[in-house]
């Protein structure tokens, strides 16, 4: 994944739990690297060697920080030079999560190491959809209820989400069943 990943994760841990914390983390991540380059592509090891780190330091769960990870990554992107973009791909929970197959194929204009996955909404009523959550990675699902829950917050929208499907399972793709209310 890009660094972009690893580095949002590093600021992460570094605001809620502080630079030392990190320093323990990356010590015990046992890296060959020292410091993230956003636009540079890395194995999807390091991130899943620093989610392991962080789940023993932090005594979370490698689902749990994902969840987290997932709510975060939405105000970081928006932050860290990729704000326009994400308020290019729609004013509303349901009109964003179906524009974002549409995001990540402009990124991946751009950054061709992109692996994106794929999202489709279906049953798709006023208050109510289905999320389906394709991807060539797996064990990422905690990230994607943390990434609906921080469009949530982004949109002042209440949100419940409910994992129906799970590849971990045996079902052949991951499934959401996300409930919203604009307040
Ligand atoms: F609900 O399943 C809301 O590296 C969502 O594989 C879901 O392959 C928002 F410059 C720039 C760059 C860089 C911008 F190249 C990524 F570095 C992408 C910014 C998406 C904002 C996907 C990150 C692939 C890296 C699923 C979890 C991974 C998608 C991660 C969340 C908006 C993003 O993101 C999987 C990679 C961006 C960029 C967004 C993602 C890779 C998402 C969301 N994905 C890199």
């Amino acid at each position: 994944m890009y660094g972009l990943v690893n580095k949002a994760i590093e600021d992460m841990v570094c605001s809620h739990f502080g630079a030392n914390t990190w320093k323990e983390i990356k010590q015990k991540a046992n890296l060959e690297m020292d410091t993230f380059i956003s636009m540079e592509g890395y194995p999807d090891d390091v991130t899943h060697k620093l989610v392991k780190a962080a789940s023993e330091v932090l005594g979370l769960s490698a689902s749990e920080i994902m969840q987290a990870f997932g709510e975060f990554w939405v105000t970081y992107t928006a932050q860290e030079g990729y704000g326009e973009m994400m308020e290019m791909s729609g004013d509303n929970l349901p009109e964003f999560l179906e524009n974002l197959d549409n995001l990540h194929a402009r990124v991946g204009v751009i950054f061709p190491q992109l692996n994106p996955p794929s999202f489709d909404c279906t049953q798709q009523t006023g208050e109510a959809l289905n999320l389906h959550y394709h991807s060539s990675r797996e064990g990422l699902a905690p990230m994607v209820v943390g990434l609906v829950k921080g469009l949530g917050t982004r949109f002042d929208t209440e949100v419940e989400v409910t994992q129906t499907q799970s590849r971990e399972e045996g079902a052949e793709h991951d499934e959401f069943s996300i409930k919203y209310k604009q307040t």
